[in-house]
C-alpha cells in the first residue's frame, strides 16, 4: 500500500484521492496552553488567543514515534516535511524512516525536505498524488518530484514577525525591520529553506503589486497558484482575481493557513506557491 505523509505545515489535514496522513507539529505557551494542529484545532481561535497574548509561545515539530505511527502499515511510503533550514521535523522524519525501513526491509520511505512550506508543499503533495495515481516506480516518482520542485516557488507578505523572531528563526536584523503599523514583509524561501526577504510595502495593495512583480521575475506563466492566508480573505480572493484576468485558464485557488504556518505567518499574512516555467 501507497501513503503520502506530511507534517501539518502543509496546511491540510485530507488529500482526497490518495492515502494521507497529516502528522501535527505542536504550539504551546509558557503558561501552559497547548495547540495541536489536526483537524479538531480551530485555527482563527488560536490566532486571536495568540496575538492577544504578552508571554513566551513555542511550537515542536513531530516526533520521531509520531512519524513512525503514520507510516505504520504502509509499504511505500512518500513523505514531505517543512523546511529543515527552519525545523527539525525532516531530521526526525529521516530517523523514522531509517527505523521503519529496519524493521520492515521490504518498505520503501522516500523523505523529501521541501525547503518550504505551506502552499509550495501542497504544490508537491499534489504532484506526489498524481505521479503516484499515474502507477509510476518508486525511484520515478522521487525523480519526477525532485524535478517538479526546482519549478515551484515561494512567496509571502508578512504584517509581523514577532513569533519567527521570538522562536529564533529569522535572525535579528530581518526582525529589527518590522512592527511599523501598516507595513508588510515582502519574502521568499530561499533556495537553503530560510526565510529570504525581498522587501517592504506600505499596506495589501502595495503588497500584492510587489508580489505580482516578483511572480513574473521568477518566471509564473500561468501554472498552477495555491494561496493561503491568515484572516485575510479579501486580499486573497483580490490577488487571485487578478492573476485570472491575466491568466484566465490558471488554477488557482484560495485556503486558509493551517495551525503551524497560522502561528508563525501570523494576522493578516498571504502565502503563495506557484509553479514556474
Ligand atoms: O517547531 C518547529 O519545528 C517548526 C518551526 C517552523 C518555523 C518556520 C515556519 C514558517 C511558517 C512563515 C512565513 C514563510 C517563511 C518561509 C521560509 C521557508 C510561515
Amino acid at each position: 500500500m501507497i501513503r503520502l505523509v506530511a507534517d501539518s505545515s502543509c496546511d491540510v489535514y485530507t488529500l482526497p484521492g490518495v492515502d494521507f496522513r497529516a502528522v501535527p507539529l505542536h504550539i504551546s505557551t509558557d503558561d501552559g496552553r497547548a495547540f495541536i494542529d489536526d483537524p479538531e484545532l480551530n485555527v482563527g481561535e488560536m490566532v486571536d488567543c495568540l496575538h492577544s497574548y504578552r508571554g513566551r509561545s513555542y511550537t515542536a515539530c513531530p516526533s520521531v514515534a509520531a512519524w513512525l505511527e503514520a507510516f505504520e502499515g504502509a509499504d511505500t511510503v512518500y513523505v514531505v516535511t517543512i523546511t529543515s533550514g527552519l525545523s527539525g521535523s525532516y531530521n526526525s522524519a529521516k530517523v523514522a524512516a531509517d527505523l521503519y525501513q529496519q524493521a520492515s526491509p521490504e518498505a520503501s520511505v522516500h523523505v523529501f525536505d521541501s525547503l518550504s512550506t505551506g502552499p509550495e508543499e501542497f504544490l508537491l503533495l499534489e504532484k506526489l498524488r498524481e505521479l503516484v495515481n499515474a502507477g509510476l516506480e518508486f525511484e520515478e516518482v522521487i525523480r519526477q518530484a525532485e524535478d517538479y520542485m526546482r519549478h515551484t516557488r515561494l512567496f509571502f507578505s508578512l504584517h509581523s514577525l514577532h513569533n519567527l523572531a521570538q522562536n529564533g528563526r529569522i535572525g535579528k536584523v530581518t526582525a529589527a525591520a518590522v512592527s511599523v503599523m501598516n507595513i508588510r514583509v515582502i519574502g521568499t524561501a530561499s533556495p537553503e529553506g530560510t526565510l529570504a526577504t525581498i522587501g517592504k510595502a506600505r499596506g495589501d495593495k502595495r503588497a500584492e503589486a510587489v508580489i505580482l512583480e516578483q511572480m513574473q521575475e521568477a518566471g509564473y506563466q500561468g501554472g498552477k497558484v495555491r494561496i493561503t492566508h491568515v484572516q485575510n480573505e479579501g486580499v486573497a480572493q483580490d490577488l487571485a482575481a487578478r492573476l485570472r484576468g491575466h491568466y484566465p485558464d490558471a488554477d488557482i485557488s484560495v485556503a486558509v493557513s493551517g495551525g503551524l504556518c497560522s502561528y508563525y505567518a501570523e494576522k493578516g499574512s498571504l502565502l503563495i506557491g506557484l509553479e514556474t516555467k
